[in-house]
């Protein structure tokens, strides 16, 4: 296939990025978005239709009829490959919750230096929620028994994941009647790799069965325990003013950007940041102090928390070091490019590993333990600072927004109803009023093969004129917030009347970010509490809400999106399907596409779709809502009944003569 370079425009909607584009071809490196376009994705792969499970093969299906050496046919091969991704995705994000409850477990053990449990509410809740005695208790105490119990999880055989019991309960009896109910987190990946070897599961329904049994191990498992245990350990986010995009970073400062997911590290160097022996030795530097920024989901953990501003999203990653400013870039676990050793090279940026689990060749590696963190942290700042000297030209882009992320579940909450009669009930009211139409949770990943941040935006600013309330998580909430729709005022005018008497009254952006990735477990949260407040129907899939992926790339999008149907959501993919097949030339090739959307719907109320066409994506995203609205008896929604008051109406009185301002407000006209 001949190569095609895109423009910077077409490889970027954001303009930082595109300045940074523009100074990789100027200095002659390649970046993500050119090997992109180097690269053409195979398209036997690509579609799911190649085996190499075993070394009989590869074998590619690309005819009529055709099976593998061992004649396994394109479905069963499709499914194996998409459970593969899954137990990938649920794997990644459960070691991540894996290793939360160890360091809770430390903390309570008084062995983890520089950790104290920040919310002590929160640590009361859930352990209450998971059985465990909270009266008379120390939190300590508490946590340690709860860390026991979340460790516990992991390894468990028999039984149910407990978090599972925070589901709605028709949902609960529902997994059980259908016998999905996740045992273990570790047993459920490990099944669905022992399921996948060769001559192993060959029915491909059945092997989906297990996709979701896997699939909800993480998001009633495994990503809700590092939801928990982040809360209680580094506090539940609530709004904080900070900033995002490469703008945040400091001409005169040691710039240290941290990368990848789990915040035990990140909230770390946030302290070690802090501390005047650490200032002061940068100041003997030269520089001005240490401005920290984050990429990737643990961006996300320190913006909701902290208001430590985003450097970006997945894929400014690379533009980061091509600004030549930042210093050190601390890597931990996930979305982490190879690449940015050798770009590295090309200015004086140290890439520093710290997982035990992640190493990048050529990358300097300290490795980080939680029982010692604030001095590990403070080590590498010192190496950041130290390299500041080495630090030559800098092309910083001038562009960034304001955002106000941490709309945390608790959060979301509390503001409805105020600390007295906290209640989901505003929001319910809202959506059987039809102020607001309904709910979408857009999430995910940057992907080079699409245009950045395009599809996230895009969707997202058309589903707000039609009063759809935006909620957001990992890449895509950085996306959001890069063009200013997670500031109150700023992203108002761009949405509908319903909509806009909502965030006025109540004081939020009209898109909420939620989080990180894993954090996706709070969306889940909201809408259990949604259905218990009631007036919603007795379970989520009668919520009128969608979700979308609309530039997805990671197995850990998969897996939320196969959680989230299981849950009885319709989840909606951008960007290219891994089981779309070929139909012009094998005519069984929708076999698990239909299994997965319609089979699945009939199941479990929800169904996932791979949609790539933006316009397509949403005008089904609206279609579902109406179609849950019809189905609870709810008006149909109609803008024109709203708009009439909030901020622009009044606006609107005080424009007017007085008589007409009486006439409009008493229907009294003047004496
Ligand atoms: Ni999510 Fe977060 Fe971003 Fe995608 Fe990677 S950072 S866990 S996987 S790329 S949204």
């Amino acid at each position: 296939m001949a190569k095609t370079k895109r423009t910077y425009e077409e490889q970027t909607t954001d303009p930082a990025a595109q300045q940074m584009l523009i100074r990789a071809d100027e200095l002659g490196i390649g970046t993500a978005f050119s090997r992109a376009d180097e690269m053409a994705p195979c398209n036997i792969g690509g579609a799911g239709m190649c085996c190499k499970i075993c070394s009989m093969g590869p074998c590619r299906l690309t005819k009529e009829g055709q099976t593998g050496v061992c004649g396994a046919t394109l479905d069963t091969i499709q499914a194996r490959n998409f459970i593969r991704s899954i137990a990938g995705g649920a794997a990644a994000h459960s070691d991540h919750g894996r290793d939360m409850a160890f360091t809770l477990k430390a903390v309570a053990n008084g062995e983890a230096e520089g950790y104290i449990i920040r919310d002590v509410a929160k640590l009361r809740t859930v352990a209450k929620e998971n059985g465990i005695a909270i009266e008379g208790r120390s939190p300590t105490e508490i946590a340690d028994e709860l860390a026991d119990l979340y460790i516990a999880q992991f390894g468990q055989q028999r039984g149910r994941i407990v978090v599972t019991k925070r589901a709605p309960e028709k949902r609960q009896k529902l997994w059980e009647e259908r016998n999905v109910m996740p045992r273990g987190i570790d047993r459920e990946v490990v099944e669905a790799l022992h399921r996948t070897h060769v001559g192993d599961d060959q029915d491909p329904e059945h092997i989906l069965v297990h996709a979701i049994r896997t699939a909800l191990s993480d998001g009633w498992g495994g990503s809700l325990i590092a939801t928990d245990v982040s809360d209680i350990l580094f506090g539940t986010p609530a709004p904080v003013l900070g900033q995002a995009n490469l703008g945040v970073l400091k001409d005169d400062m040691v710039n240290v950007v941290v990368h990848g997911h789990e915040p035990t590290l990140s909230e770390m160097i946030v302290a070690a940041s802090q501390d005047p022996e650490i200032i002061e030795y940068a100041r003997q530097a030269g520089a001005q102090g240490i401005n920290l920024s984050g990429i990737c989901c643990t961006a996300n953990e320190i913006l909701m928390r902290q208001g430590i501003p985003a450097a970006g999203n997945f894929l400014h990653q690379e533009l980061a070091i091509l600004t030549g400013a930042v210093e050190a870039m601390i890597v931990d676990v996930q979305c982490i490019m190879q690449a940015l050793v050798n770009l590295s090279s090309n200015f004086h940026t140290k890439i520093i590993t710290t997982s035990p689990k992640v190493r990048l060749k050529g990358a300097t590696h300290i490795q980080f333990d939680e029982h010692k963190a604030l001095t590990i942290a403070k080590e590498i700042l010192k190496v950041a600072i130290d390299n500041y000297q080495n630090r030559g030209q800098t092309h910083i882009p001038q562009i960034r927004e304001d955002l106000v992320p941490g709309f945390s579940h608790e959060y979301i909450n509390y503001m409805l109803g105020g600390s007295y009669r906290a209640s989901f009930r505003p929001l319910n009211d809202a959506i059987m009023s039809g102020r607001i139409r309904g709910v979408a949770a857009i999430v995910g990943c940057n992907n080079p093969r699409s245009k950045q941040d395009f599809l996230h935006t895009y969707v997202t600013e058309e589903l707000l004129k039609q009063d759809v309330l935006v909620v957001e998580t990992g890449c895509g909430a950085i996306a959001s917030a890069k063009v200013g729709l997670l500031l109150g005022e700023a992203g108002l005018d761009k949405v509908g009347p319903g909509l806009r008497e909502i965030c006025e009254t109540v004081g939020i952006p009209p898109v909420l970010h939620m989080g990180s990735c894993v954090d996706n477990t709070r969306i889940l949260t909201v809408l259990t509490q949604m259905v218990e407040e009631g007036g919603l129907g007795d379970d989520i899939d009668q919520v009128p809400a969608v979700g979308l992926a609309p530039e997805w790339m990671s197995e850990k999008a998969l897996s939320i999106g196969t959680y989230c149907v299981a849950s009885g959501a319709y989840v909606i993919f951008g960007g290219s399907s891994p089981i779309s097949g070929m139909p012009d030339r094998v005519a069984d090739s929708d076999i698990v596409i239909n299994y997965i959307s319609e089979g699945w719907e009939k199941l479990y109320g929800g169904k996932m779709e791979f949609i790539p066409d933006p316009d397509e994506m949403i005008q089904k995203t609206l279609e579902h809502i109406d179609k849950k609205r019809v189905a609870l008896g709810l008006p149909e929604y109609d803008p024109a009944r709203f708009g009439r008051s909030g901020d622009r109406r009044m606006l609107e009185l005080e424009q007017m003569p007085v008589e007409e301002q009486r006439q409009a407000l008493y229907g009294v006209a003047a004496d």
